[in-house]
């Protein structure tokens, strides 16, 4: 799955023609059928969307707000201690909602005057090729159910919470959107698949699960620590590695726990010159060079 897809799960229909989103057992909804049967129904509404027309609304039910008010509030005290000034940045000028799940389509009409960024819904598995190509038109794949409410300071999937609280807010600075663009259009650049997966796990390693040196201190940028407010609190105490492109593009890493071997860059700017100087410019033989095992 991880070869083929970005980290979202597989779709398949049911003879009834309802669709079924493959979860894992990792998962804490896994033994809850009342819980799949939702993420189910919820993900079949993004494959009623019609490109160009907004984006199907989800009715979330009262539990599912809660859940969202949870995290949000948990959230935000630990991002004023531990996110990057960027970030803040960006979440200062979205504003997102507190007390409910906003919908795809407001956030997109939120931040597209920011930064020209628009949201896109995923049922699940969004091919590698489409996921990360598609950002470089400014267009962010998202799912939309939200984590089980058992556990909600961590899920080992991409859920809404992730996406819009840990994406959306670095979506919306102009410095982080024009990374996510630069991964986009390397993406795009690429031809094989072994390209294409080095430059997915250096956004792993960044836009994912990024952490930066900031003010003497050690901060987060990366969507994944910041939306998970048991990771947030962990990630000072993890494997930190100085920023490497051929580490990040060829360490593995397991998408279900939290990630133990994380990567510092010195400043934005330091991002923006090995990172973005890299989405900018890399292709097959650059990353092949890469990639070669050291001896
Ligand atoms: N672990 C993240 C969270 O709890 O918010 C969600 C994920 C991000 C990337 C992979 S899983
Ligand atoms: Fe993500």
């Amino acid at each position: 799955m991880f070869e083929e897809a970005q980290y979202l799960a597989p779709v398949t229909r049911r003879a009834d023609g309802s669709i079924e989103v493959e979860l894992s057992r990792s998962h804490p909804g896994f033994a809850d059928p009342v819980y799949r049967e939702r993420r189910n129904r919820i993900a079949e509404l993004a494959l009623r969307h019609v490109p160009g027309e907004p984006i199907p609304a989800v009715e979330y039910t009262p539990e599912e707000h809660e859940v969202w008010r949870i995290v949000s509030a948990e959230l935000a005290v630990a991002h004023r201690e531990l996110a990057v000034a960027e970030y803040l940045h960006g979440c200062e000028r979205l504003a997102l909602p507190k007390d409910r799940i906003p919908q795809l389509e407001e956030v997109s009409d939120w931040l597209e005057p920011l930064t020209g960024f628009r949201y896109l819904p995923a049922a699940g598995l969004v091919e590698l090729r489409e996921f990360y190509g598609t950002l470089a038109d400014s267009l962010f794949h998202s799912t939309q159910y939200i984590r089980h409410h058992s556990v909600p300071l961590y899920t080992p999937e991409p859920d809404v919470v992730h996406e819009v609280i840990g994406h959306a807010n670095a979506l919306a600075s102009d410095r982080f959107a024009a990374l996510y663009r630069l991964a986009g259009e390397a993406a795009r650049r690429v031809e094989t698949r072994e390209a294409l997966e080095f430059v997915s796990k250096v956004f792993w390693f960044t836009l994912e699960f990024g952490v930066m040196a900031e003010g003497g201190e050690l901060k987060a940028y990366g969507a994944g620590i910041l939306s998970s407010y048991g990771e947030i609190r962990e990630f000072r105490q993890m494997d930190i590695r100085p920023l490497d492109l051929a580490a990040m593009g060829t360490t593995t890493y397991d998408i279900t726990h939290y990630q133990d071997v994380l990567f510092r860059a010195e400043s934005m700017a330091h991002l923006e010159d090995v990172v973005g100087a890299f989405w900018a410019t890399c292709d097959d033989d650059a990353i092949a060079r890469l990639a070669l095992p050291v001896s």
